[in-house]
């Protein structure tokens, strides 16, 4: 049964390539192969790909909700639970003494992010694969992606390519002003922003949705027509 919308969301019927303007023209250079570095206070730098299979495939329906306040509903996501992830193939690398709360996600186009440990370990946080059956396509994260539902998208790392585990909290400088940012973004919460009340942000952001969503769109095109030439 779909869900009713959050507080200060709109139902999109299209789930359109979305995020801040300076990605739309970046993109991931490896879309196949699933290759996540781990670092952080860890006892050693990791890579992790086929370790992946150990774990088990999860498929779950949820809702996907861009802080601007467009939300696609009933997404299809397959892929792997972060818990599952965390506890299998990250925990027992951590340095000894200490007790993991942040995490830095890196994606191969640049982007970053932050999200407590606690916030991750949630129960509906995927490594997601696939999306409606399909694998994971350039626009929405191939070949991996954080899902999040119950944080705004610009959680929701795509093309992960670092998952930095921290002690401590750490400062990411995501590329944007400053109050966009809220280290949570939790969407029953509507923390929007750190800079004033979650409502604010909605009149604010709502008008650029159009204009994103097509300059993305445009630049995904460009990048894959250049591609097949
Ligand atoms: N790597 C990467 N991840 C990203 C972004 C991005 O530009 N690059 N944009 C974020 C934002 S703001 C949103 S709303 C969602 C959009 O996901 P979609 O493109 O699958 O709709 O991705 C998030 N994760
Ligand atoms: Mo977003």
């Amino acid at each position: 049964m779909t869900k009713p919308l959050p507080k200060g969301q709109i139902k999109y019927d299209i789930f359109p390539r979305f995020g801040l303007s300076q990605y739309a023209n970046r993109f991931p250079s490896e879309t196949n192969k699933i290759e996540l570095q781990l670092g952080g206070d860890l006892s050693e730098e990791v890579k992790i790909s086929e370790e992946l299979k150990q774990l088990d495939l999860v498929e779950q329906v949820s809702d996907f909700h861009c802080v601007t306040t467009w939300t696609k509903q009933d997404c299809e996501w397959r892929g792997y639970k972060f818990q599952d992830f965390y506890n299998q193939l990250v925990k027992s690398k951590v340095e000894e003494n200490k007790s993991i709360s942040h995490v830095v996600l890196h994606a191969q186009d640049g982007y970053k992010t932050s999200l407590l440990l606690n916030d991750l370990m949630s129960e509906d946080v995927m490594l997601a694969t696939h999306l409606g059956g399909e694998k994971l396509c350039i626009a929405h994260g191939a070949p991996i992606r954080i899902v999040a539902p119950g944080h705004y998208g610009y959680k929701n790392l795509k093309h992960i390519k670092r998952l930095e585990f921290y002690e401590a909290k750490q400062k990411v400088k995501q590329g944007y002003l400053k109050f966009m940012d809220h280290p949570r973004a939790r969407v029953s919460h509507e923390e929007r922003a750190s800079g004033g009340p979650g409502w604010f942000f909605r009149y604010l952001y709502r008008p650029l949705i159009g204009g994103t969503a097509k300059e993305f769109a445009k630049a995904l095109e460009k990048y894959e027509k250049e591609k097949a030439e």
